[in-house]
């Protein structure tokens, strides 16, 4: 039998994915926004908007023209509170680990000072851990968590097979730190006592991808091969469509097929 998100943050060994599926149980929703739009203030309208219906709200900041720490950061962790969701940026860190230490500290962005969650490919192998664990515990006595990308949602990704096996030996290094994967499929962690987030993106319901590589499974799909939440952009505010709406559709595919697969 599948555990409830509820059971599994009464014993996961991060304070991050404690507090996630925490708030996931409590709210009722495995909902990602991916909020990739370019303008601040058409970030914020959107999260506002969706806020109801998500655990997370995933950014990617250096995508925004505007960017600046009081005018993006500020009013977005205020929002964090006022709809109780908590914060991802996918920085995909990719390099060695005293480079990505210093990329995750510091610069434009300073992510570990305001992001509960980042994501790292494994390429460059296991010193990325250890050099983002560095800047969390350096820069902040929030807790942190690490994502690694172990599966990619576009056409001829080269992340499978032992790209894959190799890249969940590496979270296996830091069990605290490390909460789970941005992967398709479940990782098989908890035949080893493992309790690793999987978090999904390409999750569409109306396309089946766009037209440079992505591509989109449905939440059912999904949710019934091992994730734990999914990940939904251009679902939510592509061209004609009403954010609170699709929220709310999304948040309820998304709870119904959790509920499915836990009474299963
Ligand atoms: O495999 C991946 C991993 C990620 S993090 N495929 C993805 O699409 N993503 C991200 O998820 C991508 O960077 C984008 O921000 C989001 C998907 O957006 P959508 O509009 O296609 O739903």
């Amino acid at each position: 039998m599948t555990l409830s998100y509820a059971q599994r943050a009464a014993n996961h060994p991060s304070a991050v994915a404690r507090k996630l599926l925490e708030l996931m149980e409590a709210k009722r929703t495995n909902l990602c926004a991916s909020v990739d739009l370019t303008r601040t203030a058409d970030v914020l309208d959107l999260v506002d908007k969706v806020g109801p219906n998500i655990c997370l709200v995933k950014t990617h900041m250096d995508i925004v023209d505007d960017f600046t720490y009081e005018r993006s950061i500020l009013p977005l962790l205020k929002l964090a509170k006022k709809h109780n969701f908590m914060i991802f940026e996918d920085r995909k860190f990719a390099d060695i680990g005293n480079t990505v230490k210093l990329q995750y500290k510091g610069g434009v962005y300073k992510v570990a000072q305001w992001a509960d969650i980042t994501n790292a490919h494994s390429v460059t192998g296991e010193g990325v851990v250890a050099g983002l664990k560095q800047a969390a515990q350096e820069t902040t006595s929030q807790p942190r968590g690490l994502l690694m990308l172990a599966e990619l949602s576009s056409k001829g990704s080269l992340a499978h097979g032992d790209y894959t096996r190799a890249t969940v030996e590496i979270a296996k290094t830091d069990k605290e730190f490390v909460i789970g994967f941005i992967a398709q499929n479940s990782m098989g962690g908890s035949d080893e006592g493992f309790d690793w987030l999987i978090l999904t993106p390409g999750v569409g319901l109306d396309d089946k991808g766009d037209s440079l590589g992505q591509q989109y499974r449905t939440v059912d799909d999904v949710i019934s091969t091992g994730t734990d939440i999914i990940i939904v952009g251009r679902g939510l505010f592509g061209k004609g469509r009403d954010p609170v709406e699709q929220s709310r559709r999304y948040r309820n595919a998304g709870w119904n097929a959790y509920l499915k697969r836990v009474q299963q």
